[in-house]
C-alpha cells in the first residue's frame, strides 16, 4: 500500500466539485508495460527521438519510422489499462467537469473508458494519407509490407504529431480553455519536457488552479507545482479518486 500524504488543500478541492483537468504523459502507462521516452529502459533510450519522430526522419526512410510505430502498436494493443487508466475513467463518469488531456498516443485511457479525451499528440491508431484522403482509425495489427499505402497509392504516415510539427491549434486552443477553467490540475506520468503540452501546468497555476504532480522522480515542473507526490500513477490515483468520494 502506498502512504503519502494529502494535503488540506488537495483534499478540499478533490471534495468540492470545482473543475479537474488531468494531464497525462507516458508514465501514466508504463504499469502496462509500455515503455515511456526518456529514461531506463526508455523508447529513446540508444536511439536519437529525431530519427524516429520528426518528418523528415519519415522523408528519408519511411520504412524505419514504420518500423517504430508498427511496434509500438503491437505494443500498445497487447498492453491492459492499469489501475491509472481506470481512476481516469472513474473521474470522468464521478464528475461532470473533469477533462483528460493526454499525451499518449496508445489508446489505453480510451480503452479503460474515457470517452473525451483530448489526445495533444493524435493517436498510434489514426492513419494519415501523404495524398488527398482523410485520416481514419486503422486497428489492424498486421499493416502488410511497410510502409503501407494508402488506396489511392500515397503513403500512409501514423497520424501523431512529430517533433517539429504544430499541434492542432483547435485542440491546443480547447486545452489551453481547459487548464485556464481548472479548480485542480493532476499531472501524471510526464516528464515535463516536451512543449507546448508542457506550458498548460503553469498556465492552469496562474490561473489560480492547485497543481499536483504524480511521478516517482521529479521534472522541471515539480518546483512549481503546489504538490508533489513521489509515487506511481497506478499506486496514487485511485487514492484521489477515493478522496474525491468518486466510488
Ligand atoms: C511544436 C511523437 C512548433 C508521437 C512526440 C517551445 C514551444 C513550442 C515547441 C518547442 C518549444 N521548445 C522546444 C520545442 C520543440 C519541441 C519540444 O518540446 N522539444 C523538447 C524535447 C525540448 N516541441 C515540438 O516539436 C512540438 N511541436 O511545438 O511545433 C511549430 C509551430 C508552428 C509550425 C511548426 C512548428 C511537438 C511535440 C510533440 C512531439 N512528439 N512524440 C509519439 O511517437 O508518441 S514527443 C514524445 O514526448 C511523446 O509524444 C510524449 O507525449 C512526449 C512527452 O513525453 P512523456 O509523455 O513526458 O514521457 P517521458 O518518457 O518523457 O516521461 C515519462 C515520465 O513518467 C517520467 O517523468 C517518469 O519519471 C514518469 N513515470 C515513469 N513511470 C511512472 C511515471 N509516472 C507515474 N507513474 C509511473 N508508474
Amino acid at each position: 500500500m502506498v502512504s503519502f500524504a494529502i494535503s488540506n488543500e488537495l483534499r478540499a478541492r478533490l471534495e468540492r466539485g470545482g473543475p479537474i483537468l488531468a494531464l497525462t504523459g507516458a508514465g501514466v502507462s508504463a504499469e502496462s508495460g509500455l515503455a515511456t521516452f526518456r529514461g531506463p529502459g526508455g523508447m529513446w533510450e540508444g536511439r536519437d527521438p529525431m530519427e524516429l519522430a520528426t518528418p523528415q526522419a519519415f522523408a528519408a526512410d519511411p520504412e524505419t519510422v514504420w518500423r517504430f510505430y508498427d511496434w509500438r502498436r503491437k505494443q500498445a494493443a497487447e498492453a491492459a489499462p492499469n489501475p491509472a487508466h481506470v481512476a481516469f475513467a472513474a473521474l470522468e463518469q464521478g464528475r461532470d467537469s473533469f477533462r483528460l488531456v493526454t499525451q499518449n498516443v496508445d489508446g489505453l485511457h480510451e480503452r479503460a473508458g474515457n470517452r473525451d479525451v483530448l489526445r495533444l499528440h493524435g493517436s498510434l491508431w489514426r492513419l494519415r494519407c501523404l495524398g488527398d484522403c482523410e485520416e481514419h482509425d486503422n486497428l489492424e495489427l498486421d499493416l502488410g509490407p511497410l510502409p503501407p499505402r494508402c488506396a489511392c497509392g500515397a503513403l500512409l504516415r501514423p497520424a501523431v504529431v512529430w517533433f517539429g510539427e504544430p499541434l492542432d491549434p483547435a485542440v491546443l486552443h480547447r486545452a489551453e480553455q481547459f487548464a485556464e477553467e481548472a479548480d485542480l490540475v493532476i499531472v501524471a506520468g510526464t516528464s515535463a519536457l516536451v512543449y507546448p503540452a508542457a506550458a498548460l501546468p503553469e498556465i492552469a497555476r496562474l490561473a489560480g488552479a492547485y497543481v499536483v504532480e504524480v511521478n516517482p522522480e521529479t521534472t522541471p515542473l515539480s518546483e512549481r507545482a503546489d504538490v508533489h507526490i513521489a509515487g506511481s500513477a497506478g499506486a496514487v490515483l485511485p487514492r484521489l479518486v477515493e478522496v474525491a468520494g468518486i466510488a
